[in-house]
């Protein structure tokens, strides 16, 4: 019998000490990697999102507008009749073109017909809140009078500036705008892809001083901007520059506060893009999103992001003949359900004519969008990752700081009933159509946290549509994040 106890109380110890085990030493690897965290220079410099006024009206916009803009446009893809197959804004760096005859298209570029105030009430119509412009693309040619160059639009036909009036029009319409510039330059002859010799360090150490002086000058010129979105920061040269890139987002937030620059500026100590050598996010979003969506929540590692989509499978500037599949409205307003869904803005491109006008395919996209975003807005803006699971009739979206879940529906199961599973202690206290809310849908409980939600029977749509769920003692409890 006492033999017995004691090795029963052996046991336990045993048992205890292997609780022990499992319990501290993770903690104890996770310290020592915590220790092995690289030291860093030039790395992210902020832990967390951005918490201020500014970042809190970024992340509301749900959904923006991208225009590209420039003497590509006066091309459209096309160089003596032939097609080129890349995107219609890179045609310059086709063998096929000569550089000095590409360099000569400001001499052309006269759009009659750009009309700001008709650019931003189609943008107004279509629910846009933000919209960013290409001051400079990869070409190098400047939409604004800049002191810094001669390769702007002052010396082109049209003489005037594009930046101001379209920053004025869309302002008045309540849009926010930000400046898409490009680090890569193709025309100045400053650049360098690599820094290889001292005459490569000297002529990019002028190239810096040239984009340092641009972008300040657009700030001073253009105070109710929002922030910057950079472009062309993949080169060995600005990889090799984390210094300056570091100090540079420094100086603009200084003498910009609040200013929103995004994770593709800077490189770190090691030429690292988007995330540190520590995977810490570099910048105040996600800026990697383009041409494509995250698919769960842990794709976007909590960071607020963007995602910069084009209607045509490729292209972002205007291109006579859109190649490959041309995204439909139903299909692009899935794509933007899923990136708020994800709590990420989604942004439409626009490539409008030299002359200033926009083809009618994206004129119709953008009223379709817009049709649908007044009947079903309050599901877009303002608003975050539910922390639902995600079900097969599409997306569910939360409104910030309120008890409203969303869902956006993109395929009815033949069924006709929508399954949910909410977090736990999350209950629905009622469920209605958007479209019809003194209409309460019929709701089953399957198990705690399970519903079915049945639709009324002969209802179809031909496009996405939208419930709205009031959510009872969401008080009591956190979110599932
Ligand atoms: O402005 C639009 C595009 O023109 C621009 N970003 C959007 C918003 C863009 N250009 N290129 N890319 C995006 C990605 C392509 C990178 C590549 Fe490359 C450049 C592939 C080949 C040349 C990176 C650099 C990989 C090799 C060199």
């Amino acid at each position: 019998m006492i033999l017995k106890k004691s090795y029963r109380q052996n046991l336990k110890k045993i048992f205890h000490l292997f609780l022990f085990t499992l319990l501290f030493i993770p903690s104890a690897i996770a310290q020592a990697q915590v220790k092995t965290k690289i030291s860093l220079l030039h790395g992210s410099h902020r832990e967390g999102k951005r918490m201020d006024a500014d970042m809190a009206r970024w992340r509301s916009y749900g959904l923006g507008q991208f225009i590209h803009w420039g003497l590509y446009s006066i091309l459209g893809g096309k160089w003596n009749g032939q097609q080129y197959n890349g995107a219609a804004e890179w045609i310059r760096s086709w063998k096929e073109i000569p550089k000095r005859e590409y360099d000569s298209l400001y001499l052309k570029f006269d759009p009659k017909e750009f009309r700001p105030a008709e650019w931003a009430a189609m943008a107004k119509k279509m629910g846009v809140k933000y919209m960013t412009i290409t001051t400079k693309h990869h070409d190098g040619f400047c939409l604004w009078q800049s002191n810094f160059s001669t390769y702007t639009i002052s010396n082109s036909p049209y003489k005037n500036d594009i930046i101001d009036p379209l920053i004025e029009a869309y302002n008045k319409e309540g849009i926010d705008v930000y400046l898409y510039y490009s680090i890569l330059d193709w025309h100045h002859p400053d650049w360098r892809y690599d820094l290889k010799t001292k005459e490569d360090s000297m002529a990019f150490c002028r190239y810096k001083s040239f984009v340092k002086n641009q972008l300040t000058e657009l700030l001073q010129k253009y105070p109710s901007v929002k922030g910057f979105w950079f472009d062309g920061t993949w080169d060995e040269s600005w990889k090799k520059s984390g210094a300056f890139s570091d100090s540079l987002e420094q100086y603009l937030k200084k003498i910009h506060p609040g200013l929103i620059i995004g994770g593709r500026l800077r490189a770190d100590d090691f030429g690292n893009r988007h995330f540190d050598a520590n995977g810490e996010m570099m910048g105040d979003y996600e800026q990697g999103w383009e041409r494509k969506i995250p698919k769960t929540y842990a794709d976007v590692h909590g960071n607020d992001w963007e995602c910069v989509m084009t209607i045509p499978e490729n292209g972002w500037g205007y291109s006579q003949k859109w190649m490959g599949h041309w995204k439909t409205t139903n299909e692009l307003l899935e794509m933007m359900a899923q990136c708020v869904s994800l709590g990420g803005n989604f942004v439409v491109n626009f490539g409008p004519e030299a002359n200033g006008i926009f083809r009618p395919e994206e004129i119709k996209t953008a009223r379709e969008i817009g049709e649908w975003m007044r009947q079903n807005d309050d599901a877009i803006y303002n608003c975050e990752y539910a922390g639902w699971e995600k079900q097969d009739w599409g997306y569910f979206t939360k409104k910030r700081n309120e008890n409203k879940v969303y869902m956006i529906i993109c395929n009815i199961p033949v069924s006709g009933s929508l399954k949910i599973r909410s977090s736990a202690g999350i209950d629905v206290a009622k469920a209605f159509l958007l479209q019809s809310p003194e209409k309460l849908l019929t709701m089953e409980n399957i198990e705690n946290g399970v519903k079915f939600i049945y639709l009324p029977e002969g209802l179809s749509f031909k496009k996405p549509f939208v419930i709205e769920l009031d959510i009872r003692n969401a008080k009591q409890v956190t979110w599932n994040k």
